[in-house]
């Protein structure tokens, strides 16, 4: 890992390190928009050709319904769905709050206005297959969608080779009262969902982490449909002084890092002494990981920083606006109200980032590549839209009345006046 001294950084090269910008690979563009046009002209017969080649399987048909998804679910190992039982208790607990019902307000006497929730009708959910299968970010896209009451959730999965998908995402589908998956994945999937086919139903937004042909699917059919945020590698800030513990500090690092191999473990210190710790634990812990390959080359990514004082570490830190923010100083509490842009924060030493990963409460979709300085992570408000209504009794028309004239006739629209003047003709 390369360490850097803040205080000797010129401002564009602190510029530098926080920007994430991914190279565009043109490859990647050509490829998706090629996959995206096929699935839009052709439909399934696209979408059964794609999986032949990328999948490796000839599938039947597109998906797999209630009762197949029951008999693979019934393979799930007990000690396992007792930790998704448990996963989907917390996070639904800490969703279920997020429904906020507003207040009417009475703006003059008379008017009145206010907002509605509406749960969007159907939206899309694409639940990565490949080389990791993540059953908790099912739980945590399924979990707000059921409860904003989204009335059609289409989710895709890229098919195994035995055209199936794993028992725990069955499992998940089933908890959440979804009685269908689609076996799609990569661009294909995100083009079904956009367009519609014979088979899937077409959505008005998608949601979910992918591979880069995910990515650029989301980001070309955005023209069509909503998504839910632009994605990018996963990415730790962990901010640490002098009595954070080196091998929780490591080990945070690492279970980052072994998500792939652009993703990035920055740690933050005001220690020398933290920081030679640190990298003798990562050493340690590194070598017995199964995918340390994967978390080596993440850390050939990523960077120290030895910062002055906390402030200087908090100010980087809102700079570089990580996805996940860990706290390991003396005084937490304070550094809270500093913090400025972060997805989502882990709060002192017995508080690792796997927690939320998995189980704790609170989503792990969340805005990265320094996104989280004006997106929030997925919630219930993610599956929501909300109208504004309005309304005007006698008394009210008489209060607001001459206001919206004078407007009205100040920008040259004589209608909108009429509008109220007729109105105002009658009541009187
Ligand atoms: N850290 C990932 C979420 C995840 N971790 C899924 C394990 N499984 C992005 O927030
Ligand atoms: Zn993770």
């Amino acid at each position: 890992m390369k360490i850097y001294n803040l205080k000797n950084l010129t401002k564009g090269e602190v510029n530098n390190i926080c920007s994430r910008s991914i190279i565009d690979d043109n490859l990647v563009k050509s490829r998706t928009a090629e996959i995206l046009k096929r699935v839009k002209e052709e439909g399934d017969s696209a979408l059964f050709a794609y999986s032949e080649l990328f999948d490796s399987v000839t599938l039947p048909k597109l998906f797999l319904d209630e009762e197949e998804l029951k008999s693979i679910a019934a393979h799930i190992p007990e000690k396992v769905k007792n930790s998704i039982d448990i996963a989907y208790q917390n996070i639904y607990a800490f969703h279920k709050n997020q429904v906020i019902a507003e207040p009417k307000i009475e703006t003059m006497p008379g008017v009145t206005c206010w907002r509605e929730n509406r749960p969007i009708e159907k939206v899309g959910l694409y639940v990565p297959g490949g080389t990791a299968v993540l059953p908790s970010t099912f739980l945590m896209l399924g979990i707000p969608a059921k409860i904003a009451g989204c009335k059609e959730i289409v989710v895709c999965s890229p098919p195994q080779i035995n055209g199936k998908v794993n028992c725990y995402i069955a499992y998940v589908a089933l908890l959440l009262g979804i009685t269908r998956i689609y076996l799609m994945g990569g661009a294909q999937a995100i083009a079904a969902m956009a367009y519609g086919t014979e088979t899937v139903p077409r959505v008005y937004k998608i949601l979910g982490p992918g591979n880069r042909y995910v990515t650029e699917a989301k980001k070309t059919v955005q023209n069509t449909v909503a998504i839910d945020m632009p994605a990018g590698p996963s990415e730790v800030l962990v901010l640490a002084d002098e009595t954070a513990n080196p091998s929780y500090l490591a080990a945070d690092l690492l279970a980052q890092a072994e998500h792939g191999i652009d993703s990035q473990s920055i740690l933050v210190s005001t220690s020398q002494n933290i920081i030679e710790e640190t990298l003798k634990e990562i050493d340690l812990q590194l070598n017995i990981l199964p995918r340390k390959e994967i978390a080596a080359a993440a850390l050939r990514n990523s960077f120290i920083i030895l910062s002055e004082n906390l402030d200087e570490s908090i100010n980087f830190s809102n700079q570089y606006a990580p996805e996940h923010l860990i706290l390991a100083t003396k005084n937490n509490e304070k550094i809270i109200p500093l913090i400025i842009n972060a997805g989502s924060v882990f709060i002192g030493s017995l508080t690792p980032e796997s927690a939320g990963d998995y189980a704790s409460g609170t989503n792990h979709t969340l805005p990265t590549s320094s996104f989280a300085k004006a997106y929030s992570g997925v919630s219930v408000d993610t599956f929501i839209k909300k109208i504004t209504f309005q309304q005007l009794d006698i008394n009210g028309l008489k209060n607001i009345g001459t206001t919206v004239e004078t407007l009205a006739e100040a920008e040259g629209l004589q209608a909108h006046k009429n509008a109220i003047s007729i109105r105002l003709r009658d009541i009187k």
